[in-house]
């Protein structure tokens, strides 16, 4: 009974700690002396364990906290884990773990040491086959270089299973073994030919690299990690990096029988072509709906006579890879994030669709000019204009006029203008209403 008291005192003790109240304090509250005496003695521990450093925090990731609990084992009592740094030591990081003994009293189990700045995260997660969650430590080495490594805990020790730098981790259990499997991005600027992705999976000797993907040549910072379904069901990692100015790329992972792979990859430019866009302020979105989201690849709606600061108007093709890493485009829409619209485009305007901002418009309304170019020597010649107007219901039916309405809202109409030569770009009014979204 006394045992199963302690957690509960425990979050008392830790909510001590972040509140920096006293233990007196709680004595008075409690009046437990068993219970109090226990929680001094860890208190003790954790001081002398202390020392001269100073208590610190992982800084990322999902625990954060001063003083950990976490039931490491699975016997149904929580370890204790504190951080400290030194600056004054050769490895000033130390992550500590406290373990109670028969009598339920903590005790110092394990102390890890590493290099570097900070700790920059802790995950407890079994990626190894035994009883215990072992620990994933990220120390930041340098200020260009952070470090992974992997601790086992063991009956009296903790044993360092994996260790490696990296740009971005992630745990996941890619081999479908029951264990989590570690992947690791390992992105160099200075040298783009030798970027790759690590899968370490959990063994009889610990964490061993299992295999190896290159990274798309260009890619810079990671910025997304996702994990998605490709058709039949495939299991796929879908990494977004940033790319040049203003664009994106992605590569696509899947597990195969010779290891992970880069699906995506073109083996003779060594990026994922395919994949490469600009920023449209537009995720990936299943846009077909068949379970599997696209990535909306994006292409140029504005011809080339781009002027600085001018807008730029982009068609999305929503891309789709199969296991094979064939990429199909399952749609094309344009965008209008800022007047929260879309329209899903024929295929048949693929060619030679233009778009502009319509100028000289009333007060209160945005539209956009869709024109048929073919010939860069001529002028654009418009077919459709798509209005965002904000108004009241009452006001609505003079400023709409004859336009068609293709949503309304509380104080704003979405409507069109189209011109004679509609019916040549292969739309009617029912169809035009079929592929205009409000967002
Ligand atoms: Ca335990
Ligand atoms: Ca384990
Ligand atoms: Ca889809």
């Amino acid at each position: 009974m006394k045992r199963n008291q302690y957690p509960f005192f425990l979050m008392i003790l830790l909510l001590c700690f972040l509140s920096a109240c006293s233990l007196n304090n709680i004595d008075e509250l409690f009046a437990l002396p068993y219970t109090s005496e226990a929680n001094q003695h860890l208190q003790d521990q954790i001081a002398i364990e202390k020392g001269e450093a100073e208590s610190i925090s992982p800084l990322r990731g999902e625990n954060t906290k001063t003083i950990q609990l976490v039931d490491l084992d699975a016997d149904g009592t929580q370890e204790v884990v504190a951080f400290f740094r030194d600056n004054e030591l050769d490895k000033p990081l130390r992550v500590v773990v406290f373990k109670q003994d028969e009598e339920g009293v903590y005790q110092l189990h394990t102390s890890i040491e590493g290099s570097g700045t900070d700790i920059l995260s802790i995950e407890y997660t079994d990626v190894v086959e035994d009883e215990t969650l072992e620990l994933l430590i990220s120390f930041q080495v340098s200020s260009t270089m952070q470090s992974l490594t992997v601790y086992g805990l063991h009956e009296e020790k903790t044993v360092e299973l994996m260790q490696s730098a990296y740009t971005n981790y992630l745990s996941l259990d890619l081999t479908q073994n029951e264990k989590k499997d570690i992947v690791l991005f390992k992105i160099d600027g200075a040298n783009p030919t030798s970027n790759r992705v690590e899968l370490f999976v959990g063994g009889e000797g610990g964490m061993q690299v299992h295999s190896t993907a290159p990274i798309s040549v260009g890619a810079k910072a990671v910025q997304q990690l996702e994990q998605i379904s490709l058709p039949d069901d495939v299991n796929a990692l879908i990494v977004t990096y940033e790319y040049e100015e203003n664009e994106q790329i992605s590569d696509l992972f899947t597990m195969q029988e010779s290891g992970i792979q880069n699906i995506s990859l073109n083996e003779i430019t060594r990026q994922s072509d395919e994949t490469i866009r600009r920023y449209a302020g537009v995720n990936f979105m299943d846009m077909n709906d068949d379970g599997v989201l696209e990535i909306p690849v994006t292409k140029s709606l504005s011809g080339d006579n781009k002027t600085v600061g001018a807008e730029n108007f982009w068609r999305l093709n929503w891309t789709q890879f199969d296991a094979q890493g064939t990429a199909n485009i399952v749609a094309s829409t344009y965008h209008n994030i800022s007047d929260k619209w879309y329209i899903e485009l024929p295929g048949r305007w693929d060619e030679y669709l233009r778009l502009d901002r319509l100028r000289n418009t009333d007060v209160g309304e945005r539209g956009i000019v869709f024109s048929y170019w073919s010939d860069e020597e001529e002028d654009p010649v418009p077919f459709l204009v798509i209005y965002r107007i904000t108004a009241t219901p009452e006001e609505a039916e003079e400023i709409v006029r004859d336009r068609i309405v293709l949503h309304q809202e509380e104080d704003t109409i979405y409507c069109a203008e189209v011109f004679d030569n509609i019916r040549n770009f292969g739309i009617d009014e029912d169809s035009l209403r079929a592929r205009f979204h409000a967002m």
